[in-house]
């Protein structure tokens, strides 16, 4: 048994009942081949690849907290350490039902390879709940927050581990987070982003990850003789990931004409219409039968459907799993030429394997939804320098950056025989860094 399939089958031993993180280590095992193979000796002594999947630390805690009705409610609080070689651990918090030991894993793990990716200092983190915001009032969310921070401070800091948003954490909960921990710990430091600009925020974190899609999208089909303009998309989600996403495409001459949330989905042939979209998701909180009462050339449809309608560019900006083999499928018949993941592991491997088997260019999440925390890196230097940039200087660097992470991915994909598999050079690219900085560092 090859080296790399002896630890997968340990983590999967190890982890029971955790199929995310399971599906994620595969991923990566099955990626570095090519670089572990021909090394197995050194990898093997070293243990290289047990320490990689294996976390650093993860800390579990109750959240307490209370409802509007006076009954007192329970919660999992979570933060998965798992890797800190390259940075301080940085990742998002994620408020979903859904949440569980196995999400936070597979999240802080795709973590490391990410920001690895960008460039930047920053090692792998995500932290989270079983919390639900949606339908809580604004002060429930409020003493919710104050209840998990007023755990989770003990374990963070700016240059310790610094959390962000995700699934249910927007501007909201990241503003009561931070007021939990200047509370309790009387410092006022970079200890999260995704913060107000009123507070130490950066311009461009908001739209980041959206845009940045679009950034990695557009390099990688210029470097196929294409280009974005004129091209018709299919976006799910509805939330930060898609709303900003949706925006970029149509800025640059797209139309989008899907999008969805987990009760159902629109679809849009005049292009949807991203000042509504918005004022129904951030400013109301409702759900997209909203918008279709409010927009006559959209249909709202039950459940799940945005793969089914033909477009030349998938973008899956929800949650993980969302795209599997049937919906590949449906897109490769209908001519899709292009996907980019913006959401964390939407794809299955069945899917992607599919996609590659019929050369769509497939760029997966860890590259391209890296725009978010690395413009979250950027906030961190600017609260560093106790300065903030204009918008134009943030946006050029995030435009630079996934320049950057296109050329890292298609150059490692290359240089290890798999040209235009960007899965692969995403994973290997990815692992390089980290493991000659856990190299360079020791045994530890
Ligand atoms: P939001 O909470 O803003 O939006 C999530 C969207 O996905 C909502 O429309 C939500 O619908 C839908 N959704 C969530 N869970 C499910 C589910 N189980 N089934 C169907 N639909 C679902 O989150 P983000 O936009 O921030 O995150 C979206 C994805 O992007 C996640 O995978 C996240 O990890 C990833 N990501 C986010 C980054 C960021 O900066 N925010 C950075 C990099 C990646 P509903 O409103 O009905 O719940
Ligand atoms: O999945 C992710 O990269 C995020 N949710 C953003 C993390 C961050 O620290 O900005």
């Amino acid at each position: 048994m090859s080296y790399r399939e002896e630890v997968l089958n340990r983590v999967i031993t190890e982890n029971p009942r955790q199929p995310e993180f399971h599906q994620a280590v595969r991923e990566v095992m099955e990626s570095l081949g090519p670089v572990i193979d021909a090394n197995e000796a050194f990898y093997r002594r070293e243990a290289i690849l047990e320490r990689l999947t294996t976390p650093d630390r993860q800390i579990q805690f109750r959240v307490t907290w209370v409802d509007d009705q006076g009954n007192v409610r329970v919660n999992n609080g979570y933060r998965i350490q798992f890797n800190n070689a390259i940075g301080p651990y940085k990742g998002g918090i994620r408020l979903h039902p859904t949440v569980n030991r196995s999400v936070m894993r597979f999240l802080a793990f795709e973590q490391i390879f990410k920001n690895s990716l960008t460039g930047l200092p920053i090692g792998g983190a995500k932290g989270g709940s079983d919390f639900d915001p949606k339908g809580k009032s604004d002060r429930e969310v409020m003493l919710f927050c104050q209840s998990f921070m007023s755990e989770l401070y003990k374990y963070i800091g700016a240059d310790v581990d610094v959390p962000a948003g995700d699934i249910g954490t927007g501007a909201r909960e990241i503003g009561y987070l931070y007021g939990t921990y200047k509370r309790l710990t009387g410092r006022y430091e970079g200890v999260l982003t995704g913060k107000g600009l009123t507070y130490g925020g950066s311009l461009v974190r908001t739209e980041a990850t959206g845009y940045g899609v679009i950034y990695i999208l557009e390099e990688m089909l210029k470097h196929h003789g294409n280009d974005i303009e004129g091209k018709t998309i299919a976006v799910s989600g509805a939330g930060n990931v898609a709303t900003y996403t949706i925006q970029k495409a149509q800025q640059l001459g797209a139309k989008v004409v899907t999008c969805s949330d987990s009760t159902g989905w629109i679809y849009d042939p005049e292009g949807i219409d991203v000042a509504l979209l918005k004022d129904v998701k951030e400013v109301r909180r409702a759900r997209l039968t909203e918008y279709a009462a409010a927009r006559p050339s959209a249909q709202y449809h039950e459940g799940k459907g945005v793969w089914s309608i033909p477009v030349d560019i998938a973008l899956p900006c929800a949650t993980q799993n969302e795209l599997d083999l049937e919906d590949a499928k449906m897109l490769v018949n209908n001519g899709v030429i292009a996907v980019v993941e913006g959401a964390n592991m939407p794809t299955t491997i069945e899917a992607t394997k599919y996609f590659q088997a019929n050369k769509v260019l497939f760029i997966p999440g860890k590259a391209g939804n890296a725009g978010g925390v690395a413009t979250s890196a950027l906030e961190m230097s600017q609260n560093s320098e106790r300065l903030s940039w204009s918008f134009e200087e943030v946006d050029s660097k995030l435009q630079g950056i996934m320049k950057n992470i296109y050329q890292q991915v298609s150059g490692a994909a290359k240089e290890y025989g798999k040209p235009e598999d960007f899965v692969t050079g995403a994973n290997i690219a990815g692992f390089l860094k980290v493991t000659t900085a856990m190299h360079a560092q020791g045994i530890y």
